[in-house]
């Protein structure tokens, strides 16, 4: 049965990934109805076309499988560590070391680090300097990744896109479960949302706000998912952010439906977890999505969905994460980009991926939606 509905799953959840969504906000404090019909490209992206453009001061690297470590499994890491970084230390200002993926069991990604520095016009230099050690495997710099969507009409309160991709009959198939796990990698979510509260995950073994990683998965206190961004346990996206992605997301991907309110949602009656990859500070912006996706891998999703990324060839450290949570038999989701153009935008890109490119109500590819061979499936996600 489990089987039965992941694969069910695997069909609907790209569909929603670059669907239109009209989702119904009625926030408690207000007594009105605010209806917020977006229609969502989320479809990933960046301003870029060939030219990848990456986060200034930042490198990601991975030290040969052949050299001996012995490292805290934590974020945060000594520079005294890592000895051969103590000469870098001394020659250039750099300001944090961190393991990103110290919470998943895997050699590799064990082994790979983010070196932070402020010397951002000898980036090159440093990352010459880290090879010149002999025992860096790579070195790379950090993409700039964007989120995306394509507001629509805001009156629009058709969900057209639930009859275009036959959602009736494969709600008669299976209305899912709240036993499959879906980690929406966004800009977080208004979990105490109407329409999507009851669909929330809940980590059974996470005692909230004692400061302390209960259920032992390397974050403390993610009690409805985590915010790898801000590096908290709240990954609620702020109604500051105009509710700016993540929540519609979440709300495609899992609105309570056949509750006489909001929207239905494609997967109707899932467990959301929401990974919030975007600073409070800066909500339109993600920052080292792979740290979500870390995250998501260790708290046990079945599928993970990508509305973000950037143009680029791919890199060693997103892939090494894309091929962990592969193995694990997790359903990934990306989407194609929206440049309207030939560019690959990862992750959606990586073969791991079921990559969503973007079409209309007539079945017309997008303009905006990126295209190519890697391509696994359209779904409807642009205006008609
Ligand atoms: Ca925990
Ligand atoms: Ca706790
Ligand atoms: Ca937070
Ligand atoms: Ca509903």
């Amino acid at each position: 049965m489990f089987a039965k509905i992941v694969i069910n799953f695997k069909i609907n959840i790209p569909m929603r990934l670059v669907i239109s969504a009209a989702i119904s906000l009625r926030k408690k404090s207000k007594s009105f109805v605010l209806l917020l019909i977006y229609f969502f490209n989320i479809s990933i992206i960046f301003a870029q076309s060939n030219n990848e453009s990456f986060v200034k001061g930042q490198l990601l690297f991975k030290i040969k499988d052949n050299i001996p470590l012995n490292i805290p499994v934590q974020l945060e890491i000594n520079f005294n560590t890592i000895f051969f970084l103590q000469d870098l230390t001394k020659k250039y200002d750099l300001k944090k070391l961190t393991k990103p993926f110290y919470a998943l069991k895997s050699e590799i990604l064990q082994r790979t680090f983010c070196l932070e520095f402020s010397d951002y016009n000898n980036i090159d230099n440093i990352i010459q300097s880290l090879y010149k050690t002999g025992l860096v495997e790579y070195v790379e710099k950090v993409p700039i990744e964007t989120f995306d969507y394509t507001p629509n009409d805001p009156r629009f309160v058709d969900q057209w896109h639930l009859i275009k991709i036959n959602a009736e009959a494969a709600w008669t198939f299976s209305k899912g479960s709240k036993k499959i796990k879906v980690a929406v990698i966004d800009t977080g979510a208004d979990y105490d949302h109407f329409d999507l509260k009851a669909n929330i995950w809940t980590n059974p073994n996470e005692i909230p706000n004692n400061n302390i990683d209960d259920d032992k998965n390397g974050y403390v206190d993610d009690i409805h998912g985590y915010d790898t961004a801000d590096k908290d346990g709240d990954p609620l996206e702020l109604p500051t952010s105009n509710y700016i992605h993540g929540t519609h997301t979440a709300g495609l991907v899992g609105a309570v439906s056949d509750n006489s309110v909001g929207i239905a949602s494609i997967g109707y009656n899932v467990s959301i977890i929401p990974v919030k990859v975007s600073r409070d500070a800066t909500p339109g912006t993600p920052v080292n999505s792979y740290e979500g996706l870390s995250y998501a891998i260790a708290a046990g999703a079945d599928v993970i969905s990508m509305s973000l990324g950037s143009a680029g060839n791919g890199h060693v450290t997103y892939q090494n994460i894309v091929k962990l949570a592969a193995s694990k038999g997790i359903v990934l989701v990306g989407a194609a980009g929206n440049n309207g153009n030939t560019t690959k935008n990862y992750p959606g890109a990586f073969n791991e991926f079921i990559c969503i490119a973007s079409t209309d109500r007539y079945d017309v590819k997008a303009t905006t939606s990126c295209y190519g061979a890697w391509v696994d499936l359209c779904s409807p996600g642009f205006k008609f």
